[in-house]
């Protein structure tokens, strides 16, 4: 390896702009297959602004050349101009440094921007574009500090300098051949990598953005057994309460699942099955052909701690799991069905709770009059009033096993969680936030509190250890959903300690010995602190 020359290092300098973009579009990538968001992908972004921004008669001409290749042939100039614009990131890193990581950085926040203001973006749109942004400037400035070794080596008359013969100069080869050796392993990992996972993450984005489109396009049959209209008393009016239905977007979201199944709905099926007279299959155009109810129901997460927001309430549609299994017709002595997820999880839930005649336990199509999100388990979940998540509400389920609890565990029973989870009654505070400070005077002290199954009967709260006192309740939906409550507290100046409790429509009030959430549910009184001035 002798004298390199300058022109041969300006070319990598620009393939090295170009690995960075790989590289930031790979991240990109794979950011927004975790985040399950095909959009956000900053090709795509930049290329819906581009769409919206360029003037209707180009569009036309456009399409007149390409015809229907008229999208491909944006992405293929977009491709062009990416590489375009790399390359001279990477000669401008290596000759003009930093503008290299400068302009990286200034194409990273127009894709950023792009992203953000999509119409139907969220504040998690800008994550894809800005980590991948970030990765790409880690590339381009190490890869060009490598190349940048190499190039001084290979450049520098070292045996002139030492004045000494072939010793130095035979050193200065070696290391040329070193500094080399570095670049093209980092170079050649690095590409390897980035094509490896920005192909994976685009093809499961692909898959994503084709079943959301499917899912958008998807209209849910009308319940035949409706919802009773929500009580107008059932929603109390105060700035900071959790909302009476939790929006889809709000919904908590607790699953095993690093990367969300994504199910073809045609192809989708449910086997019943086990210890029952009548196996059967059942597709999702047949599911939807059935008679649907409608319930609004409170779902909750057994690891939520006393005061936390792993609970959220939905109305969801659905077909009545009983039907299913009353066609199946269980056998004497099952006593559980197994449900299994597309994705390998699981969920033991009681026979008995699935056939009840007045729990509504739904083999659920839909969210709050859309079809399940992706996250929630689209094409189908079940959704149990008065269980855990854990034992009732299996999302993408694909299977139900008629079995018996006597030699069977599903995913968490099998990790110490109890077999059975009937939810705990419980209450919390959502106004004022623990540790804020509010003015002296009345201050509306708010939150919800549930019971599901068996009805909130009273709530009250208590200041500083004082006695306690009954709470507003608004008007319930059913006895599967939270109610809101409010108390007009009286604020005095210093800092007070404000406690909440409920009482279930059996009878049980909540006890104030707290709880882990393991085995089966937290326990213990939700308090907060607050500081009057
Ligand atoms: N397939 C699958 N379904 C699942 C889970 C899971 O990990 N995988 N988690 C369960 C748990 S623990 C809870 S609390 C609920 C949460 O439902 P959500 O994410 O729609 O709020 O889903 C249940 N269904
Ligand atoms: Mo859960």
């Amino acid at each position: 390896m002798t004298g390199m020359d300058p022109r041969r290092v300006n070319r990598w300098a620009a393939v090295v702009g170009v690995l960075s973009a790989l590289v930031a579009l790979a991240v990109a990538e794979a950011v927004t297959a975790v985040m399950v968001l095909p959009a956000s992908s900053p090709l795509f972004a930049v290329g819906s602004f581009v769409i919206d921004i360029v003037p209707g008669w180009f569009k036309t001409a456009v399409i007149a050349v390409f015809g229907t290749n008229d999208k491909l042939a944006l992405l293929a100039v977009l491709a062009l101009v990416v590489v375009a614009v790399a390359a001279i990131v990477g000669w401008l890193q290596l000759r003009r440094a930093p503008w290299g990581v400068v302009l990286l950085v200034a194409v990273g926040a127009f894709a950023t921007l792009s992203a953000s203001t999509r119409a139907d973006a969220s504040g998690f749109w800008a994550f894809p574009s800005l980590i991948g942004t970030l990765a790409g400037v880690f590339v381009l400035r190490a890869a060009i500090g490598r190349l940048r070794a190499w190039a001084e080596v290979s450049i520098s008359p070292v045996s002139v300098a030492t004045g000494s013969a072939a010793g130095p100069a035979r050193g200065s080869a070696a290391r040329a051949a070193l500094t080399r050796r570095r670049f093209f392993i980092m170079f050649g990992a690095t590409a390897a990598g980035a094509l490896v996972v920005g192909l994976g993450a685009r093809a499961i984005n692909a898959g994503t953005a084709a079943v959301n489109a499917v899912r958008e396009a998807l209209t849910l049959p009308k319940a035949t057994i409706a919802e009773v209209a929500i009580p107008a008393g059932a929603r109390l009016d105060i700035p900071g309460i959790s909302p009476l239905i939790t929006a889809n977007a709000d919904f908590y979201r607790i699953d095993t699942a690093l990367q969300v199944p994504v199910i073809d709905a045609s192809s989708w099926k449910l086997k019943i099955f086990g210890e029952v007279e009548n196996a059967f299959e059942i597709g999702f155009a047949e599911l939807l052909a059935l008679p649907m109810t409608e319930r609004t129901v409170t779902l909750m997460c057994v690891s939520n701690e006393v005061g936390g927001n792993l609970v959220g309430t939905a109305t969801w549609l659905g077909y009545p799991i009983r039907e299913l299994l009353k066609k199946a017709n269980p056998r004497a002595g099952a006593d559980m069905v197994l449900s299994r997820s597309q994705d390998g999880f699981s969920a033991s839930t009681p026979l008995s709770a699935l056939l009840e005649e007045d729990r509504a336990a739904l083999l659920a199509v839909g969210m709050n009059g859309l079809p399940l999100p992706l996250e929630h388990g689209f094409p189908v979940r079940m959704v149990v009033p008065g269980l855990y998540g854990y034992v009732s509400a299996t999302k993408w389920v694909v299977e139900l096993e008629v079995t018996r609890f006597a030699g069977h565990a599903a995913y968490w029973t099998q990790r110490g969680w109890s077999d059975h989870g009937p939810v705990k009654t419980s209450s919390r505070i959502d106004v004022p936030a623990s540790g804020v400070r509010v003015q002296a005077g009345t201050v509306a002290v708010a939150g919800v509190a549930w019971a599901q199954h068996v009805g909130i009967d009273r709530v009250e709260v208590r200041i500083d250890g004082g006695p306690w006192q009954p709470t507003r309740l608004a008007d319930p939906i059913s006895v599967d959903t939270w109610r809101q409550w409010v108390y007009q507290w009286d604020a005095q100046t210093g800092n007070h300690v404000i406690e909440v409790r409920a009482t279930d429509a059996a009878g049980t009030t909540q006890s104030e010995r707290r709880v882990p959430v393991i085995p089966n549910g937290s326990e213990g009184w939700h308090s907060i602190t607050v500081s009057v001035a």
